[in-house]
């Protein structure tokens, strides 16, 4: 499963390196986990969407990087304020004006640092190929979840539980807004999330188990209960609740579903949590001002 591209760029020197934080940052960029080891470091920042563009003919005259963002006006302005905080008159030449493409956007180049090129660009129809839609985003910054995790198959379900947690730290939730509650069986893990969505401390949960039919003694009757059971939950305390348990016919194919080949349930079942808490907040909120766009 292809899960994101990163853009490695050598910072050259560490005043370079702070510089770009600092510049990154000031355009609204969410920072990531990032990395400081013997010998080197990495700071990342996040968009919450991403995609590597081959391109055949015309090739639009662009910096390498490309960075499509909503406000266009709003982040060229950031970028003047911080190139003339930075180096006055002088830095801010190395801000582009605003311009149309040949493709019905509008567009502005940056160098923050000398040799250090970006693009930024917006839509000038933010409705453009898509229908109006209201849709949560997939950020978790700011949100709440428990982890309901069965230890019978632990083979498989810590995987899960990895994956989960992959998703939710790299999507801005933070380690103390995430409890992981551990079960006996998949037979539990409906019991449990019902007891933390009526608690009411989170904003979504995340089931993880794995039943593994051949080895599963009325494998269709425990299934149906837990799946009804998560279903129910969910329904009836309005509480999202990602759905990440495998039913699988063997351990092989549940290994598969658990990281090794066809993706991991645990990740899929947490991105959809994100997204779910952050379209009930949109709709409760009845703010739909950022949705149905480009
Ligand atoms: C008993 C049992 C069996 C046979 N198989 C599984 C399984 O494949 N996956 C799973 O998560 N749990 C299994 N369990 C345990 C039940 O879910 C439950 O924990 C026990 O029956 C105790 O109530």
């Amino acid at each position: 499963m292809i899960k994101g591209i990163s853009f490695l760029r050598a910072a050259g020197s560490a005043a370079v390196y702070g510089r770009l934080g600092s510049f990154f940052s000031a355009l609204g960029f969410a920072p990531g986990p990032g990395w400081n080891e013997e010998g080197s470091r990495g700071a990342s920042f996040l968009a919450p969407l991403g995609n590597l563009e081959i391109v055949d003919g015309k090739f639009p005259s662009t910096a390498d990087v490309l960075v499509e963002v909503t406000a266009l006006d709003a982040v060229h302005q950031a970028a003047q304020s911080w190139l003339r905080a930075d180096g006055g008159d002088e830095a801010a030449m190395r801000l582009s004006p605003i311009t149309e493409t040949n493709w019905k956007s509008r567009i502005f180049t940056v160098d923050p640092e000398p040799g250090f090129q970006l693009s930024f660009w917006a839509w000038s129809d933010p409705l453009k190929g898509k229908p109006v839609a209201v849709e949560g985003d997939l950020s978790a910054e700011g949100m709440k979840f428990a982890i309901v995790v069965a230890r019978w198959n632990a083979v498989i379900t810590e995987r899960l539980l990895e994956g989960a947690l992959d998703a939710l730290l790299r999507s801005g939730a933070t380690r103390t807004d995430i409890e992981v509650i551990r079960v006996p069986g998949a037979w539990e893990v409906p019991a449990a999330a019902r007891t933390v969505a009526n608690v009411g401390h989170v904003d979504a949960i995340v089931t993880l188990g794995c039943l593994i039919r051949g080895e599963t003694a009325h494998y269709e009757a425990i299934y149906n209960e837990v799946a009804r059971g998560i279903g129910q939950s969910q329904q009836e305390t309005g509480i999202p609740h990602g759905f990440g348990v495998l039913t699988c016919e063997t351990l092989e194919q549940a290994l598969n579903r658990a990281g090794i080949k066809a993706g991991n349930k645990g990740f899929e079942a947490a991105v959809a949590a994100i997204e779910m808490v952050s379209l009930r907040r949109k709709l409760l909120g009845g703010d739909r001002s950022q949705d149905g766009s480009a």
